[in-house]
C-alpha cells in the first residue's frame, strides 16, 4: 500500500476514501479494534492458498497456514472442544486476495466445537483469511480467564463488512481480518473461534504479533502514505479543480 509517484488521481481517490472509511471505523473509546483487508499472495507468491497478512513478514510475527494440520505445541497450541472441528480441504476454503479458489487445507469448526488457540506470549495482533462467513461466526480474545473482545459476524459487517463476496461461497463474505491492541491494556494470549449457528467456522493463514505495547504495524506500513488530514486536503483540491474543469467544459 505504498503511494507510488506515478499514482493516478483515480487510485489517489480510492485510497483517500479508503482513510476515510477506516477513520469513520475506528471508534475513539476503544483501545481494540479490527480493520479488514484483501490480504496478499503468500510468501512465494503463492495465489492458491487463501489470503496472507500484509504482516506476515513484520518481525515479532508468526504464521501458520495449516497445509500440515493443526499445530498442538510451539508458539501457538492449538486444540478443539469437539469433534466437529479440524482441518480440511474442499470449496469452503477462505478465498486468495483476489477471490482465487483455495487449494490447500484450512481450519474449520462447527457449532459446538471451538477451536482454541493457546500462545506463549503476549499478542498485540492476530489476522486471520476468514470466508464463507455465516452469522454465527465469532471471535473471542481472553488475556488468561478475562475476555478482552468478542466480535461476531454481526459486529464486523457493521464496522467494516468483508473485503469481497465470493460466488465459490454462494456469495458469502471473504476477507483478511487484523485485529489489534492498540495500547499494553488489552493484550491478549488466548483466542476462541467458535459457531454458534448452523454454519461453519473457516479460517486459513493465521498470523500472530507478539509485544507488549500496542501494535504499530499500521503506522510502519503508511510511512509511505499521505496522513488523513493531508488527504482530506487532497480530495478538496480534487473538488475544486473538477469544478473549475466542469465550469470550463461548460
Ligand atoms: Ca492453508
Ligand atoms: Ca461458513
Amino acid at each position: 500500500m505504498k503511494v507510488s509517484q506515478k499514482m493516478g488521481l483515480k487510485a489517489i481517490s480510492a485510497l483517500a476514501f479508503g482513510a476515510i472509511a477506516v477513520l469513520a471505523a475506528s471508534n475513539p473509546a476503544q483501545a481494540f479494534s479490527f480493520k479488514m483487508t484483501s490480504g496478499i499472495a503468500g510468501p512465494n507468491g503463492e495465489t492458491n492458498q487463501g489470503a496472507f497478512s500484509e504482516f506476515y513478514g513484520l518481525d515479532g510475527t508468526t504464521n501458520v497456514d495449516f497445509n500440515d494440520g493443526m499445530p498442538t505445541e510451539g508458539f501457538a497450541s492449538y486444540s478443539l472442544t469437539g469433534s466437529n472441528a479440524g482441518t480440511r480441504a474442499n470449496r469452503w476454503a477462505p478465498t486468495g486476495a483476489n477471490g482465487e479458489k483455495n487449494d490447500s487445507n484450512y481450519l474449520t469448526a462447527f457449532k459446538g466445537s471451538n477451536v482454541v488457540i493457546d500462545l506463549k506470549e503476549n499478542l498485540n495482533y492476530f489476522g486471520i483469511n476468514w470466508g464463507a462467513a455465516d452469522d454465527g461466526n465469532t471471535f473471542s480474545f481472553f488475556k488468561g480467564d478475562t475476555l478482552v473482545q468478542s466480535y461476531d459476524t454481526a459486529r464486523i459487517i457493521a464496522e467494516g463488512g468483508f473485503s469481497h463476496n465470493s460466488d465459490l461461497h454462494n456469495n458469502e463474505g471473504n476477507g483478511y481480518v487484523h485485529f489489534y491492541s492498540e495500547s499494553a491494556s488489552e493484550l491478549f494470549d488466548r483466542i476462541v473461534i467458535s459457531e454458534a449457528n448452523g454454519g461453519g467456522f473457516e479460517t486459513d493463514n493465521h498470523s500472530f504479533h507478539s509485544g507488549e505495547g500496542g501494535f504499530t504495524g499500521f503506522e510502519v506500513e503508511s510511512q509511505a502514505v499521505p496522513e488523513p488530514t493531508m488527504m482530506l486536503g487532497l480530495l478538496g483540491i480534487m473538488g475544486g479543480t473538477m469544478a473549475r474543469r466542469k465550469k470550463a467544459a461548460a
